[in-house]
């Protein structure tokens, strides 16, 4: 379906060394391009990171590679914004659309147990509905889903339908929700940012949608959260495969939404 070459970028920038030299995660990004875009995408990767409120980087590392396979392309999710007035009322939101999205009630409370712990993480965790338990095997480091976009043009065409602000960390975010959501173990994903600056985060499932909640920490809290939760995994190896190396293009069709 999509003839051109593609490229991998990824980026990821830290404080006080390389992350795992034990640096401070800055900023992390994922591009894919074409070969005359690559300019511009490392760039765009390149500010992310030297403009980031979590500090100015001392580690930055930016590298692409040519993508062999095949690009699978994936619809947007269905977006819905709930205005919380506080952090209790936007965090019991949550709970409520996890367990909507089939979590049970005492996984999320165990998941919730491990929040402070893995704040600091710059991956996301995996976690399995079942045990209650972490399965992922990557310590501090944690999941980073990979080989993902959505093009420029398209994106902006969908803000536009729906009327949303055309944000980059909401592509982003969009992008990263839309393929965790899309293969058959993933039940739901809780995340919200490690920015300072910015407390808005999600719930998204493939049957609710990408649900923003406006309030999920206080300002100036540098403590992240990406939890997947996961069901029936018989193969971890291929599920972190498939989030770290599956090539995704987001994609729009304006007239399957009519
Ligand atoms: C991040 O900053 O990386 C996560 C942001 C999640 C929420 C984005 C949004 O929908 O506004
Ligand atoms: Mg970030
Ligand atoms: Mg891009």
């Amino acid at each position: 379906m999509l003839e051109e070459k593609y490229y991998s970028v990824r980026m990821r920038a830290s404080q006080n060394g390389p992350h795992e030299q034990g640096g401070k995660h800055i900023s992390g990004g994922e591009q894919i391009s074409t070969y005359t875009d690559l300019k511009s995408m490392v760039n765009v990767l390149l500010e992310k990171a030297l403009s980031h409120s979590r500090g100015n980087p001392d580690f930055m590392q930016i590298q692409f590679e040519k993508i062999e396979e095949p690009i699978k392309v994936l619809k947007p999710l269905p977006v819905r914004t709930y205005e919380a007035s506080s952090v209790e009322e936007g965090q019991s939101a949550a709970r409520k659309l996890l367990e909507q999205a089939g979590v049970p009630t005492e996984s999320i409370d165990k998941a919730y147990e491990l929040i402070t712990e893995f704040s600091e993480l710059r991956g996301a965790i995996l976690f399995d509905i079942r045990s209650g338990l972490r399965i992922d095997d990557r310590n501090e480091k944690g999941i980073r889903v990979s080989r993902m976009d959505w093009l420029t043009a398209n994106f902006e065409k969908w803000a536009e339908h729906y009327q949303l602000t055309r944000s980059q960390r909401m592509r982003e975010a969009l992008v990263l929700a839309a393929k965790v959501c899309a293969h058959p173990a993933t039940v739901a994903e809780l995340c919200w940012s490690d920015d300072p600056e910015y407390i808005t985060g999600y719930v998204a499932s493939k049957r609710l949608g990408y649900q923003r909640i406006t309030k999920l920490k206080e300002y100036g809290d540098e403590r992240g959260c990406r939890i997947f939760f996961v069901d029936g995994l018989s193969d971890l190896a291929s599920y972190i495969e498939y989030l770290e190396k599956q090539p995704i293009f987001v994609q729009w069709e304006e007239k399957a939404c009519h």
